[in-house]
């Protein structure tokens, strides 16, 4: 007797269609994972924007970004300090569980970059401009080949990096020989970051490319035709006000090259600064926040952000309280590795219904932790703690008292004894990751012999001259300063 196969056909084609569209669902999104660009600035303050109305300085290029991106009101640096917002951003963790205590510190080699990730995906990765993430401190000098702690020990598989800050006609490590440039340091490394740009386009390869500027920290020089509307301010907030303008024309060259290239639409800029506003700054940097640059009051933390990506954004504003924790879960998610992946103790979340209409309140609080202070965001409620060691507390409604001039802890003991047991909660899941782990303390190129070598080349360079100079008649501070340890 003839055995019935009628079944076999109509099985095994659902096999083969079910097993087509999971392979071609992979596929289209491979062949059309976006270019992503994350853009960060050095010290620019909240309120360091002419789209949140600055009197004085105009940034046409950001404002031009923020109409047709998702600005994110809300935003938070990860930290109140570069090096410490850095390490954030490439991990998605807090700072201290990095090894990145405080400024100069190295990133731990055992942590995991969103660049290596990208990479193994397929993704060219290339880093421009500041690092420290080396384990150095003092202006910026370029990095080395042979560097342990460079940007492509972390993923990067070109980069044209300096250790720390940088100003007009810099230095850097082109992959780790030294080359000169001229111009201003925005104007310098955008110009760089679109070549490799360009280098990808032409070969058809998704690329990630960090442009990580050094502008508008200290020092502060800007050309005169940047100082112009500032004539009325004094030296250093004309200068540093004039670096603000020089990085706002670099947006601009950034966005327009992306278009020549017939790329802008599949590409995300997420762009961000690393910190709070600087103090003694005149008009005030944070746009009406408490504190500065190294507090964790808002002026300290909330940063100016805007994410664009005309494909796939529609225009709009959002107060939906972001950090730079969230970038990568937040892109990893986009290419499809998380949350399949399982990543250790990340503490950002992946903010993409942010990029749908449905916009939902936050439900994983944001935490903070760097140099024995901490914070822990809910919405709208804030907890600080201005010692995590003595246990001060206090409670802040940003909705009622954006300025945090009233702390309600007593009168909100309830949410305030929550938040803070969630916090020190955290906080040990943090000590236990910094008691687990090795580091070095971070220190000055003036007394790293492979730096030592330049002196005589150096000495007359305007950014390295003090440095050398102490170095030379072993003085303070600056040699030998290595700041607060952890
Ligand atoms: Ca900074």
């Amino acid at each position: 007797m003839k055995k019935n196969n009628n079944w076999i056909f109509p099985v095994a084609f659902l096999i083969f269609i079910i097993f087509w569209k999971f392979i071609s669902g992979e596929e289209d999104l491979k062949n059309n994972y976006p270019n992503i660009v994350l853009v960060m600035t050095d010290d620019q303050g909240w309120g360091q924007t002419g789209y949140y109305n600055h009197p004085l300085l105009k940034t046409p290029n950001l404002d031009l970004m923020a109409k047709s991106g998702l600005r994110l009101d809300r935003f938070y640096a990860g930290a109140p300090q570069c090096s410490p917002t850095r390490a954030s951003v490439l991990t998605g963790r807090n700072n201290d569980r990095t090894g990145v205590f405080y400024h100069g510190y190295s990133l731990n080699k055992n942590e995991v970059t969103i660049a290596q990730e990208l990479k193994k995906i397929g993704y060219n990765t290339g880093h421009f401009g500041k690092w420290h993430l080396n384990g150095i401190r003092g202006p910026g000098v370029p990095i080395f080949k042979d560097d342990e702690y460079s940007p492509g020990e972390f993923g990067f598989d070109d980069w044209i990096s300096v250790t720390n800050f940088f100003d007009i006609n810099p230095i850097m490590g082109d992959n780790g020989i030294i080359k000169e440039y001229r111009g201003s340091s925005s104007e310098v490394i955008v110009k760089q970051a679109l070549n490799f740009i360009k280098k990808n386009v032409d070969n058809s390869k998704p690329f990630f490319t960090v442009i990580w500027d050094g502008s508008p920290h200290d020092p502060f020089v800007a050309s005169e035709d940047d100082k112009v509307g500032f004539e009325n301010l004094d030296k250093k907030s004309r200068e540093h006000y004039g670096e603000i303008v020089a990085f706002d024309r670099s947006i601009g060259v950034l966005r327009k090259g992306l278009k020549e290239m017939g790329v802008e639409k599949n590409t995300i800029i997420w762009y961000c600064s690393d910190n709070g506003g600087l103090k003694n700054i005149s008009p005030s940097t944070v746009g009406g926040l408490r504190g500065n640059k190294n507090t964790m009051w808002e002026g300290g933390l909330r940063v100016p952000a805007i994410i664009e990506w005309p494909e796939t954004i529609a225009p709009g504003i959002t107060k939906y309280p972001a950090s730079t924790m969230d970038i990568f879960p937040t892109i990893l998610e986009i290419v499809g590795l998380y949350p399949n992946n399982k990543y250790s103790n990340l503490d950002g979340k992946s903010i993409t219904n942010l990029f749908e209409a449905n916009k939902h309140k936050r439900t994983l609080k944001i935490p903070f932790r760097h140099d024995n202070r901490g914070a822990l965001i809910d919405n709208n409620f804030k907890l600080i703690a201005h010692d995590i060691e003595k246990l001060e507390f206090e409670l802040y409604d940003l909705s009622n008292d954006p300025t945090e001039s009233t702390d309600i802890s007593k009168s909100n003991s309830q949410v305030f004894e929550l938040m803070k047991n969630e916090f020190m909660i955290w906080n040990n899941s943090v000590d236990k990751e910094v008691n687990a782990m090795k580091f070095n303390h971070p220190k000055h190129w003036v007394i790293i012999e492979k730096y030592i070598k330049y002196f005589d080349q150096w000495i007359n360079r305007p950014e390295y001259s003090r440095w050398i100079g102490r170095a030379l008649k072993k003085e303070g501070p600056g040699y030998q300063n290595f700041g607060p340890l952890k």
